[in-house]
């Protein structure tokens, strides 16, 4: 049986009258997306008709998840909003901790001595407050959510931005950070900026070598990291319901990757036999009673124009493989014209590791497709050129595989297993050599891969791409292999190709696993204790922020000029950093480490205006709070793209930055921010941004009279006393701007639930 069935039944009892009040009241078709966000208005928000990309509205998710590297963190918050329990179903799951470097059991198990005092403070807050939790090994977050507790029509969020991945199962699950997650926990209402909404319709079927994430590879290259922004991504048309619903998983997982605030697909056959498969035949019965309000009205899909803010047509019966990158996953090129691309870029084309799994790609049906390759090695006389790597997402996928025979099949072609974990996706990769930074190739199949991200080394061009591919590739040694075409000298000097993959959407003896890794809560957890040693390096209690001083802000100095992308990376790196996700003042030390100085070019090379010399940031920044100077990050577009750590936005609020001032945000991080009590500012004239100087002090007025959709003014005085007077917009609205006054949103929460 499901886990939470009984909130799965009030959800689908009370969707029919709830969608047709809207349906009503707007006097039109609805589009999916559109049902799930009004069957889940808070109870004291109003039924109107909001506006795409303006109105804020409070939401009621039905459940949270978090994973450990973010939990620390919402947890430490929640724990000071003083409930005794959690107020809706919610997981942790321990994923994010454990490096991949032996193999998987030798490496659980350091992650398991390393991190012990982490996992104990998370399983210990879990049972005390009434959540489940997912031992290190059970499994990545949200292949664990996928298997467990997504279901149709539901709404959650999670505190890791590929929580998208839950559209596969005809979700809304959306990214947030821990604060956010903390005001659902306390059972406050959840606050979204209602979402513009993207169709996209998908022609003909896939087939050969292309896979789901050729899709989401094709839609990154055509709408870019920024693109989705702001809205949720509807998938329909024959492609998706043809598709299996792991598959819409990793599309919907890879959505993050353009910034969409989440994607979807509708409920069909899939997605019942993926529930049935995984043991919720009993949600897979609900969903069908509601069926009609598990996907758009049929109008809307027979003139989407009409009913989405943008469409896009792909057709997938003549879809190539594609190949993302580097360091971006929006750079799209065909396999086709991969010789051409590499070529004229100078990018290496051996190809040295192939990775495949993490939580956007480790289906039962990615690894039998992968397998089908890596059995055509030792049958066609060939051997595999590159390394190749496999983290699966789950215990239960791992398990099953085994017994199936596949990992048997990948170890003869050399492959590692690593832990069911994320491993080389975050950095958590302990690849030999990667020190002596060497430019070098590797391709894929996880979802991010922005510089440094997997091993660290800043020359490590990583592709992205979908299992087959990768596995293709890898036996290849050759990122210009194009398998469609090409063919690969055996052993007997003769020419083979490759057969196109083939595989199994769901195990045919059903999936199977001894032991899952789940832990549930006590029933009364008000016994148990949770302890934090003070003397912790990996976990730190929080202190709450001051609130704002009531005054505008004099004389601030600018810390960084940011230039071009500056993911969440860059501003607070992962890898080796990851154990201090729950102890503020230690993580503080890799404040914007990653951020390009636009004055020199440099990262983590800042000028101090206290001593006039050059230093690290975190130095340069924690000299200004010695000194109670108040200080000042400007950025490029899309600043905060990535992942939805909000240590992004508590670092700099720790150390004393009062100000974030960019050309645009991405979404996850601007919340953070705010939530945080800071000032999340854009130039209302992007030209303004070269006007900052890197002496300059600044001075942001209007503070006392800050309101909603008014811009505030900036003096900037330069080094030589003249002064530039620009406008910055802001989004917050007026419960926002309580935040800030508060200074920060768990300075009211804690009042809210303590009165
Ligand atoms: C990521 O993929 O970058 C992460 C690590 O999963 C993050 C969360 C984190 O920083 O802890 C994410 O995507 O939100
Ligand atoms: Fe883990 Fe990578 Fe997935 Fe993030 S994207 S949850 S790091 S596997």
């Amino acid at each position: 049986m499901a886990f939470d069935i009984e909130m799965i039944k009030k959800v689908y009892a009370e969707m029919p009258a709830k969608v047709e009040a809207a349906r009503k009241m707007l006097g039109r078709p609805l589009t999916l997306s559109e049902k799930i966000l009004f069957s889940h208005l808070h109870s004291d928000q109003k039924l109107e008709g909001f506006e795409r990309g303006g109105s804020y509205v409070d939401f009621a998710p039905d459940r949270v998840a978090m994973q450990d590297a973010t939990a620390q963190m919402a947890l430490l918050q929640f724990m000071q909003a003083g409930r005794p329990k959690v107020a809706v179903p919610s997981t942790v799951h321990c994923d994010h901790l454990i490096s991949a470097k032996v193999e998987a059991k030798q490496d659980l198990q350091v992650a398991t001595t390393e991190s012990k005092e982490v996992y104990d403070f998370l399983a210990s807050v879990s049972n005390k407050y009434g959540l489940g939790f997912w031992k290190p090994g059970a499994g990545i977050i949200h292949q664990v959510v996928l298997e467990n507790y997504a279901f149709p029509g539901g709404m959650m969020i999670g505190t890791d931005s590929h929580t998208v991945n839950a559209g596969g199962l005809g979700m809304l699950a959306i990214g947030v950070g821990g604060a956010d997650a903390c005001d659902v926990m306390a059972g406050l209402a959840w606050e979204l900026k209602w979402p513009k909404l993207i169709g996209i319709k998908l022609k003909g079927k896939l087939n050969g070598w292309t896979a789901p994430k050729d899709v989401i590879l094709k839609v990154a290259g055509i709408l870019t990291v920024k693109g989705g922004t702001g809205a949720i991504v509807e998938y329909f048309g024959e492609g998706a319901t043809s598709m299996s619903c792991t598959g819409k998983g990793t599309i919907c997982n890879m959505g993050a990757e353009i910034g969409a605030t989440t994607s979807t697909f509708g409920y069909d056959a899939s997605m019942s036999r993926y529930l049935s498969s995984t043991g919720r035949a009993d949600v897979a019965a609900l969903a069908d009673v509601v069926a009609e309000h598990l996907t758009a009205d049929a109008e809307v899909y027979a003139n989407p124009e009409k009913y989405f803010d943008q469409v896009i047509e792909i057709d997938l019966d003549t879809l190539e493989p594609h190949l993302n990158g580097p360091f971006t996953p929006d750079l799209a090129t065909p396999i086709s014209k991969m010789k051409e691309v590499a070529a004229a870029n100078g990018w290496p084309t051996k190809v040295e590791v192939g990775l495949i799994g993490s939580c956007t790609n480790s289906s039962y049906e990615d690894i039998s497709r992968a397998v089908s390759l890596a059995k055509q090695v030792a049958q066609k006389g060939l051997t595999t050129k590159a390394e190749y790597m496999i983290t699966p997402g789950s215990e239960q996928v791992r398990y099953t595989i085994e017994r199936d025979g596949f990992l048997d099949v990948f170890s003869q072609i050399g492959a590692k297993v690593f832990a069911n974990a994320c491993g080389p996706c975050i950095g958590m990769w302990e690849r030999v050599g990667a020190e002596k930074k060497e430019k070098n190739t590797i391709v894929h199949s996880f979802n991010r891969n922005f510089a440094k991200r997997a091993d660290g080394n800043p020359n490590t061009y990583a592709f992205v791409g979908s299992p087959e591919l990768v596995t293709a590739l890898a036996i290849a040694g050759d990122l210009t292999f194009n398998p469609l075409t090409d063919t690969l000298t055996n052993d007997k000097g003769e020419q083979v190709k490759l057969d196109a993959p083939t595989g199994d959407e769901l195990p045919v003896k059903g999936f199977a696993v001894e032991d899952a890794g789940y832990q549930a809560p006590a029933e009364d957890g008000s016994k148990v204790v949770v302890a934090v040693d003070p003397a912790s390096k990996r976990l730190q209690l929080l202190d709450p922020f001051t609130a704002w001083e009531g005054t505008d802000l004099k004389s601030l100095r600018l810390l960084i000029k940011a230039k071009g992308k500056c993911t969440t990376d860059h501003i607070s790196m992962a890898g080796p950093w990851l154990k201090f996700r729950g102890h503020l003042d230690n993580i503080s030390n890799n404040l914007l480490i990653g951020a390009v100085n636009f004055f020199n070019e440099k990262t983590d090379n800042v000028k101090s205006q206290l001593t006039g010399n050059y230093d690290t940031v975190p130095n340069t920044q924690r000299a200004y709070k010695a000194a109670g100077v108040g200080t000042i990050v400007v950025g490029d577009e899309n600043y905060g793209e990535g992942s939805s750590r909000e240590h992004a936005a508590m670092e700099p609020r720790h150390l004393g930055v009062r100000v974030v001032l960019t050309k645009s945000f991405a979404r996850i991080h601007e919340t953070n921010l705010k939530k945080q009590g800071m000032l999340a500012l854009t130039f209302a004239d992007k030209a303004d941004y070269d006007k900052i100087q890197e002496d300059d002090s600044i001075d942001v007025t209007g503070l006392t009279s800050f309101a909603p959709g008014t811009p505030l003014t900036l003096v900037l005085t330069h080094k030589d006393g003249s002064t530039d007077t620009i406008k910055a917009n802001h989004t917050y609205n007026q419960q926002q701007i309580e935040w800030f006054k508060a200074g920060g949103a768990l300075n009211i929460i804690r009042k809210q639930v303590a009165g």
